[in-house]
């Protein structure tokens, strides 16, 4: 009787000592039905998945899925709702990567004139992203400028006077061929002697990034000394966006990014793999091809759009 005693009390004291060590506790709770499920591997390709088949790099997406892995390690999900609980989870993942900056409030607290010089390939959206900014800027009481700094494909600069004299805005051009810096250099001049707020600078682009366009834009920007360089990327882009922002962060570097073209766009991942890849905010989505056409960028709707329900 008393041995038996002895034994239970001896048993109860030698369990108390082994709940008071973690691995014991982390034992009882990955086991224990009622707390509930891990992420598993399995799991965590399922998610790899929803990322790859919407876009987002595979090297972008394959570091977001070890992030989480490493988040949700102690987590026990309600066996209810597992897969939504984990889809939240990486849209709560996708969301902490991604960031964006009020560009008004920037240009409010910044130099003036301040200074953008807008980067990017060709076709990306520049031209039209720097008609949207003009407008944006003057529907918010801001006198702008706006340098045809691309002097170098046929027809760029009659593209910015259109859009112009469209908007009411000044446009300073030089011929064809022209120094693309000289024209930047003289658009800031005159900024200065009308007492404007911003001067939107144009770029020439190229098919794909070669060393003629990276020299050239390292010469703008050495003379014009930009208060904000933006790369300007389009969200159809694919995988090709890495390499983009990478070779633009190191060359020419940069401050933030504008997307385009997210109007047709299915997938959305681009736009994760373009922040992750550059760690600098998205100002603007571009989503049509119309002058109000700019919108916020909200990086929950982007999570949203991308991990659907
Ligand atoms: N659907 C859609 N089309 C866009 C958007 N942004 C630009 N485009 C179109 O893309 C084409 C190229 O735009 P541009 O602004 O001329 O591109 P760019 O980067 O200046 O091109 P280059 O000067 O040749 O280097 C035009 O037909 C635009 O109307 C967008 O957000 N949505
Ligand atoms: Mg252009």
């Amino acid at each position: 009787m008393f041995n038996f005693l002895k034994n239970k009390l001896k048993k109860i004291f030698s369990k108390e000592e082994r709940e008071n060590k973690e691995e014991i506790k982390e034992e009882k709770k990955s086991t224990n039905p009622i707390l509930g499920k891990k992420i598993s591997e399995q799991d965590l390709d399922e998610l790899l998945s929803i990322l790859v088949e919407n876009n987002v790099s595979v090297e972008v997406a394959k570091e977001i899925i070890e992030k989480i892995k490493k988040d949700t390690e102690e987590i026990n999900f309600s066996r209810f709702n597992f897969k939504k609980s984990i889809k939240e989870e990486l849209k709560k993942a996708l969301e902490e990567i991604m960031k964006g900056e009020d560009l008004l409030s920037l240009i409010e607290k910044g130099e003036k004139p301040f200074i953008i010089l807008l980067v990017g390939l060709n076709g990306v959206g520049k031209t039209t992203t720097i008609a949207k900014l003009a407008k944006f800027l003057k529907d918010n009481n801001k006198k702008v400028i706006i340098s045809a700094s691309d002097t170098f494909r046929a027809a760029a600069i009659e593209q910015l006077k259109h859009y112009g004299k469209e908007l009411g805005i000044e446009v300073i051009s030089h011929n064809y061929g022209a120094d693309p810096a000289a024209v930047a250099f003289d658009a800031i001049k005159h900024a200065n002697s009308v007492k404007a707020d911003v001067v939107l600078i144009d770029t020439a682009g190229r098919s794909d990034i070669n060393e003629g366009l990276l020299k050239e834009l390292e010469k703008i920007k050495r003379v014009t000394k930009p208060n904000l360089t933006i790369l300007i990327l389009e969200s159809i882009s694919g995988n090709a966006i890495v390499n983009q922002v990478r070779t633009f962060n190191q060359r020419i570097g940069i401050d933030g990014l504008i997307l385009t073209k997210c109007d047709i766009d299915e997938k959305g991942g681009a736009i994760i793999s373009a922040s992750y890849i550059a760690n600098k905010p998205i100002y603007f989505l571009s989503v049509g091809q119309s002058y109000n056409d700019l919108i916020k960028f909200e990086p929950r709707k982007i999570a949203e759009f991308v991990v659907k329900e």
